[in-house]
């Protein structure tokens, strides 16, 4: 059943899913199988020849991971999505799928890391070339196109500068050059930015982040605008073998249910938070989408239906003040990874993005005394009193 006339807050509860056909049950099944029995040896050969879609093989595609990516497909306004074991395996999907020996890509310079090395490191030992520009302006986009360029890959707000950039902007760039634009949407969720409504051809999560929100699963998924750019991606996931295992993807369904819940909650304590921190006596600055000081506020509140949750910060006193404070909060964990239902601190120059090296961090803006904290659900008061004693320690 299609739930595309429904809110939002409606279908992440019920898209993609109905009461199971066989028992009823209103949880959707885990098919816990890896293999599908064939009735006849003619049923397996046209299951395999694609006459028959029925299941074949887990890799390949199973029952309830199509209901998952049944119902994120739904969320994002997408004609198909594909799940996959990881973000990571998600971004690889779509590089593989785009880009080969003498393409070119063009990304956000500051990227989630791993996605950058990626590219740069393991992708360029095989021909691919990538140039990383500051996206927020889309004319860097346009500059850097070259006759090879294949793919345009950005992410938006991007991790960890919380650096925006106008999807519409660059869609139509793309669009006028013939490049897919690919646009990973994690930060945001589907809830608070729609990409393929902007423009663009594909967008991915890592589903880890906000749609699971839990902080128990890896996992990620692809939403292509259209069938054909769906099956392109699946045949490249099915032989790289990135798939999600059926549990994980029940788990995601199971997370997603509350959603929209979660994240407006994480979000008004993010605001909140947002605003007494850019008064804290202790604070360089703040970067938050919802402050009038973000850069891109007004491109924000046009591209993105709410700032998210997601803070970047900047302590007086630099890289051993903001150690200070991650050594200091009790409440909030000290840890990588985002978007889950507690509130988490990390240091992206030592964390997450340490791979990518101190000059190309530098150029995408990410300093050496950034701090970046996801914002949770536990009630704002607690979260405020636990950081505000962290800041007063250093
Ligand atoms: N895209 C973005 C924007 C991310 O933040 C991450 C992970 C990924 C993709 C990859 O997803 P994964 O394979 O981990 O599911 N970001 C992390 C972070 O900032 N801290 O730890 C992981």
């Amino acid at each position: 059943m299609k739930h595309s006339a429904v809110k939002f807050d409606t279908a992440c509860i019920h898209a993609g899913q109905a009461p199971d056909k066989l028992f009823g049950g209103v949880s959707v099944p885990i098919y816990q199988s890896s293999t599908f029995a064939f009735e006849d040896a003619d049923q397996g050969a046209a299951r395999f020849s694609g006459k028959d879609d029925g299941y074949k093989y887990t890799r390949i595609g199973n029952p309830t991971t199509a209901v998952l990516e049944n119902c994120i497909a739904e969320l994002e306004g997408g004609a198909a999505g594909l799940a996959t074991a990881t973000g990571m395996s998600a971004i690889s999907t779509v590089f593989m799928t785009f880009l080969g020996a003498g393409k070119h890509a063009i990304s956000t310079g500051s990227v989630y890391g791993p996605s950058r090395t990626l590219l740069e490191n393991e992708l360029g030992r095989f021909g691919v070339e990538s140039t990383f520009v500051d996206t927020s302006d889309a004319q860097n986009v346009k500059t850097a196109i070259k006759s090879n360029t294949a793919l345009i890959y950005i992410e938006t707000p991007a991790n960890p500068t919380l650096s925006i950039t106008d999807i519409v902007a660059v869609a139509k760039i793309a669009k006028e050059a013939g490049i897919p634009l690919v646009v990973d949407n994690t930060f945001c969720s589907p809830l608070l930015q729609k990409p393929l409504k902007l423009g663009a051809d594909i967008v991915l999560h890592s589903m880890t982040k906000f749609i699971n929100g839990h902080s128990d699963v890896v996992a990620g998924i692809v939403v292509a605008k259209n069938l054909e750019l769906r099956s392109k991606m699946h045949k490249v996931l099915c032989q790289m073998g990135g798939t999600i295992d059926p549990h994980q993807a029940w788990l995601v369904l199971r997370g997603v249910k509350t959603l929209a819940l979660r994240v407006k909650s994480a979000q008004a304590s993010a605001m909140r938070l947002a605003e007494e921190l850019e008064k804290h006596p202790k604070v360089e600055w703040v970067k938050y989408p919802g402050l009038k000081s973000h850069p891109q506020y007004e491109l924000a509140k046009k591209q993105m239906e709410g700032p998210g949750a997601m803070i970047s910060f900047e302590v007086k006193g630099g890289v051993k003040a903001g150690k200070t404070v991650m050594d200091s909060v009790n409440l909030s964990t000290l840890a990588v990874s985002l978007g889950g239902i507690e509130s988490l601190i990390q240091h992206p120059a030592s964390m997450t993005h340490a791979g990518m090296g101190a000059v190309a961090r530098a150029e995408a803006g990410i300093s050496d005394g950034l701090i970046r904290f996801s914002v949770g659900c536990e009630d704002f008061e607690d979260i405020k009193a636990d950081l505000w004693q962290a800041l007063d320690k250093i």
